[in-house]
């Protein structure tokens, strides 16, 4: 298997960067948000998404990777609002465990929320593919959406986390119908942080252009459960019962990158 890595033992998040080196240079991402040193920018614009209430005809892809769950997305999405038009590739998870509180990658103020999704996209002014854009400095940007528990069920959320069930073993895939993906995305997308930084799995390039939202996205506490339960990295796991669970990335150094929030 090529990806060798963990989040945590002998193959675990501080050793990446021995077989990536990109996880130890000085632009990584997550961070932790420290509101007090945001600069407001009035100048941001709200995100535009294109094409997110109905993604095509076009069957998506939902599969278990070992290392999260990911869905395929077509390029007929676009993202505009941000310095360059990207084309959405995918979205996946990262999530805690019931031990633990925390589960996103992102902090702000230090605080985790239970979970948090990434919208990937390329810039498709400039590159063909993800593959041409992964690894160039201005080629990718993710969507960072907290998800929060609330008091009732998300039926967008339930879109997927409801077929999590199906793709228990690592590589497993289904076909999913398309559906409203806008309605993942927190209710106001004018509210948003902004930093350089990279992909927060190895190999880390640091190609990305990241939008935290400010405000979470809601889903229920059984959604939740769902999320923590249902997925396994490996066969062995499984057997012992484990669940694929915290599979976040700690926070990098800032190393005194500005981080533009488009809200006073
Ligand atoms: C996910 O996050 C995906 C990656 C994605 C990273 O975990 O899955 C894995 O890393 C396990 C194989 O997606 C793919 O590998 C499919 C292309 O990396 C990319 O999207 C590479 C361009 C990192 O994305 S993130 O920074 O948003 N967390
Ligand atoms: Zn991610």
């Amino acid at each position: 298997k090529g990806s060798h890595w963990t989040y945590e033992g002998a193959h675990g998040q501080e050793r990446w960067q021995e077989t990536y080196p990109d996880c130890g240079w000085q632009a990584q991402s997550p961070i932790n948000i420290q509101t007090e040193s945001v600069q407001y920018e009035p100048s941001l614009p709200p995100v535009e998404p294109e094409g997110y209430r109905s993604p095509g005809t076009e069957k998506l892809t939902l599969k278990n990777n070992g290392h999260t769950v990911q869905l395929s997305l077509p390029q007929t999405m676009r993202l505009h609002g941000l310095p360059r038009v990207y084309s959405a590739v995918q979205l996946h998870f990262h999530w805690g465990s019931q031990r633990h509180t925390g589960g996103s990658e992102h902090q702000v103020d230090g605080r985790a929320f239970p979970a948090e999704v990434h919208i990937v996209h390329f810039n498709s002014e400039k590159y063909a593919n993800l593959s041409e854009a992964k690894n160039q400095a201005d080629g990718l940007a993710v969507l960072g959406i907290f998800l929060e528990v609330g008091d009732s069920e998300n039926p967008a959320y339930s879109h997927i986390l409801d077929h999590l069930k199906d793709i228990r073993h690592a590589e497993q895939e289904i076909s999913l119908s398309p559906f409203n993906i806008r309605d993942l995305l927190p209710a106001h997308l004018g509210h948003y942080f902004r930093y350089n930084g990279s992909l927060t799995t190895p190999p880390c390039y640091q190609s990305v252009l990241w939008t935290v939202f400010h405000l979470p996205a809601h889903i229920s506490a059984a959604q939740l459960a769902k999320l923590q339960k249902s997925l396994h990295s490996t066969k062995e796991e499984e057997t012992l019962q484990l669940s694929l669970v915290d599979n976040f990335r700690r926070p990098q150094d800032l190393n005194h990158r500005p981080v533009l929030s488009s809200f006073p």
